[in-house]
């Protein structure tokens, strides 16, 4: 197809697309021209049409994010009347061709999204969408962006940031995910803009007439996405952009991290300071000061005189460690990774080949070029100096990139996979990039090992190398609570490993403040305290024992659910689907959901509904969707469809526990590879809709898993046939656990059929978590405890074959 570039001395006017001149059918789609563009529509799936539209001869496109081809799907095509119809197996799509306007819909013609008259068009160079608002619309997702649940009003920019101590409604961030979810009446869709130019996602910010993408430069380039509900999107859209790779075990643990601990004793006293405590961890972190002089591939001689033996002790103590790595590296004659980056042309140029050098930690530096796959090989290479040491895990830092002055020249260029591209067209990748290098090194240099690193900056697919955090947020109430609505709308956007710095980064926490955080953080995938250079010990015994034990509570609890961790671990590698998801997800047409009041809200690994809450609060609301939930410290049991008082003392966190689920417990451990007493406990909890529980097991580390080396089993509540089914386990990992305990909570019957075999219940007391000492001798403060009296259990051999309890009422 021939078309030309349409220069015009005016480019600073709206040029839309134009009336379609020809089209044709393709082997997956259709494709065609106005006077002005290009345009091609490919079905990827029965759920999912890619729309490009371009000015240029050839389609620009982004060989980072989508990690898929599109897969043969029948389709229909028909012109009738100056519109084209494409009807796939899921969705129906019509394309105007008097404007080039498009508009989605599902098979029983509801019509799930279109452009508004004014279409695709261009103002220059910057490229756009503009799409008709559907009655009462919500728009959520869009990764690491700040503001609420619902962003319809709001408009967001996507242009990695480095931004120490960002406010609550600051914008951008560190991570920019161009995908978004539309939710109404009548359906669902998501949206992946995939063009990593900066780029706008305005909801309706200062306009009532549409809400639009676009960005600076590019193609248009999305991808629609339709499937009956929201996790259905979800996973849709993370086939395209790949899934978490099963982590090691440690990484579910408890992460302890300061900027920074040094020297190598304080690195032991802390680790101590855990087992001492009866705390259990299982990461401790090496923040810039192991540099000499802030050089990546260096140690610190004087702080860290034997880097081997003190990873050597602390793997003895349990400990993992991870390193921080910049990308930055120091332009200093003599400092090897300087010299062998500018020997073998690995770094980050102007367009006349000089290096650009730009300031950061370690003074004037020069960015390595992780857009190119020679880069990226010998920054795997290089990281042979941490692993010979015994690093497990890798941190990449600053990789917005981020540098003094924080104001990149737009003229510097990236090889970008041999296309060669500018700033403004590599700057959100970069980040992502420097991460799948550290994956790759980590994975290169010990082969046997499942990687595990964590960035800060990202651009969509980041979720195949690494987990996220949300960088520099700050010791408040409010910040607490933007985090948690940060990783839930990471989790939207196909991040389902991420965390915050728990007690805040910038700021002092109050006692209070890091005990509620501590609680909260037990209830995120990735939970790791954090803090700042200059500030107090933020450590979780560091401000007094009240904080200690509460924050020894639920670190315990945290533990004691590994089982349920690892499992719903694993089925996010298998569906894209959070760990931490927003209600919106399950009840997206519940509008509850989406109020200022509730929006926090959320479901952990399925079971656990979790209404964050400020420390300094004794009561709040909690909304419980439809389906009954028990209170978990209590069983008391509530019914959904209704927003309920809940006291919430600093030693409780609101949580409730979905009627018809199940999770898995085991006993208290030091550390995730520490030793249990070889009992996995099953909680169910009765309710109307039962659930299916996928229970998985494997060494924890390692890659054995991926031939054979796991178990697998199903575990299934039925209410109406009163079962509890497990199916017979899958693979050749003989499970940890010999026995089972099941608990059984809202139940009355007083005895169960095991394969037709009658079992009466035991009893005992229990508690999710302990009681505080009483500090105070007044007994109006004491600290409420809750156990949950006479709770009926039964005991039996974990045996591979199914089996069935039955009589369960
Ligand atoms: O490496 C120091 C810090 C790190 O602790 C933090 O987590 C990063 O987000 N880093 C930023 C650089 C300096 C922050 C002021």
């Amino acid at each position: 197809m021939t078309s030309f570039p349409k220069l015009s001395r005016n480019s600073s006017r709206h040029q839309g697309f134009g009336e379609v001149k020809e089209w044709q059918s393709t082997a997956n789609g259709l494709q065609g021209k106005s006077d002005l563009a290009n345009f091609r529509i490919t079905i990827y799936h029965g759920g999912i049409i890619r729309v490009q539209a371009s000015k240029f001869e050839y389609f620009e496109s982004n060989p980072y994010s989508v990690i898929v081809q599109p897969e043969k799907v029948e389709f229909k095509l028909i012109e009738e009347k100056g519109q084209v119809h494409l009807t796939t197996p899921q969705v129906k799509m019509t394309l105007d061709l008097n404007a080039f306007r498009l508009s989605f819909f599902d098979l029983d013609g509801n019509l799930l999204n279109a452009d508004d008259s004014l279409g695709i068009s261009w103002i220059g160079s910057e490229v756009a969408a503009y799409k008709e608002v559907q009655k009462d619309e919500k728009f959520i997702g869009l990764g690491e962006k700040t503001g609420n649940l619902n962003r319809f009003g709001k408009a967001y920019t996507n242009w990695n940031t480095d931004y120490f101590a960002y406010g609550v409604g600051d914008d951008p961030l560190y991570m920019s995910i161009p995908f978004y979810m539309g939710v109404h009446d009548k359906g669902a869709y998501g949206i992946f803009f995939d063009n990593t130019h900066k780029s706008v996602f305005n909801f309706g910010a200062s306009t009532n007439r549409f809400i639009y993408f676009s960005a600076e430069d590019g193609d248009m380039d999305y991808y629609f996405i339709h499937q009956p509900n929201l996790a259905g999107i979800i996973s849709s859209y993370t086939w395209l952009t790949g899934r978490m790779q099963m982590p090691p075990k440690w990484a579910l643990g408890y992460q302890q991290c300061r900027y920074s601990y040094y020297p190598d004793s304080e690195v032991y006293a802390v680790a101590q300071g855990f087992r001492d405590k009866k705390m259990p961890a299982d990461v401790i972190y090496l923040d810039i000061h192991h540099m000499e002089a802030y050089k990546v591939f260096t140690f610190d001689g004087e702080k860290f005189t034997d880097p081997k033996a003190m990873i050597s002790r602390l793997k003895e103590k349990g400990f993992k460690v991870v390193v921080i790595m910049d990308p930055g590296i120091k332009t200093q004659k003599g400092y090897l990774p300087f010299e062998e980056g500018l020997e073998k042309d690995l770094f980050v140029k102007y367009p006349d080949g000089k290096t650009y050098e730009a300031q950061v930690w370690p003074g004037w530096c020069a960015f390595p070029d992780f857009t190119k796959a020679e880069t990226r090989s010998w920054w795997a290479e290089k990281m042979a100096f941490y692993t010979e040491a015994g690093v497990d895990g890798f941190w990449t830092d600053m990789n917005e990139p981020a540098s003094w002055g924080q104001f990149t020249p737009n003229l510097i260029e990236f090889e970008y996979e041999g296309e060669k591209a500018s700033h403004r067209k590599a700057r959100n990748i970069y980040g992502m990039q420097m991460a799948r290098s550290a994956q790759e090194g980590s994975a290169f240099q010990n082969p046997d090992k499942r990687p595990f690193v964590l960035t800060r900056s990202g651009f969509a697919g980041i979720q195949r190398y690494a987990a996220a955090w949300t960088g520099d947020n700050v010791a408040s109430e409010e910040h607490m609570l933007a985090g948690i609505r940060l990783v839930n709308s990471l989790g939207l956007s196909g991040i389902s490993f991420s965390g915050y710095d728990v007690g805040g980064f910038a700021g002092e926490a109050s006692k209070s403040l890091f005990a509620r955080w501590m609680s909260i953080g037990a209830f995120a995938p990735f939970y790791r305290a954090h803090s700042m250079i200059n500030s107090n010990d933020a450590e979780p015994w560091a401000f007094g024992e009240e904080t200690e034990e509460i924050s020894r509570n639920y670190m315990q609890l945290r533990y004691r659910l590994l089982p349920t961790l690892y499992s719903k671990f694993y089925s996010s590698t298998q569906t894209g689907l959070p760990l931490a998801e927003s209600l919106a997800v399950q009840y997206s047409s519940d509008q509850h959901v989406y109020l200022s009041a509730f929006q926090n809200q959320y479901l952990f690994c399925d079971s656990f509904l979790v209404a964050p809450v400020e420390s300094t609060k004794e009561i709040t609301k909690v909304y419980l969707p439809k389906g009954e939930w028990y209170y978990l410290f209590s069983d008391q049991k509530v019914k959904g469809n209704q927003a309920v008082y809940q006291d919430c003392p600093l030693n409780y966190l609101p949580v409730y526990v979905k009627g018809g689920q199940l999770f898995t417990m085991q006993s208290d451990v030091e550390f995730t590879g520490g030793s249990h007493d070889g009992v996995l406990r099953i909680h169910v909890y009765q309710g109307h809709q039962g659930s299916e529980y996928l229970h998985y097991e494997d060494a924890g580390e390692g890659l054995e898993y991926l031939s054979g080396q796991f178990l697998k089993r199903k575990i299934s509540y039925n209410p109406s046939t009163e079962t509890l089914k497990f199916e017979a386990s899958e693979g050749n990992y003989p499970s940890e656990f010999k026995k089972l305990k099941i608990y059984f909570h809202g139940f009355s019957t007083e005895s169960v059929l095991i394969d037709g075999k009658k079992r009466s219940f035991l009893s005992e007391d229990f508690a999710f978590l302990g009681k505080l000492t009483e500090f105070d001798p007044l007994p109006e403060h004491d600290h409420p405890y809750f156990e949950i009296k006479n709770l009926p259990y039964l005991e039996c051999d974990h045996l591979p074959e199914a089996f069935e309890i039955t009589g369960l009422n």
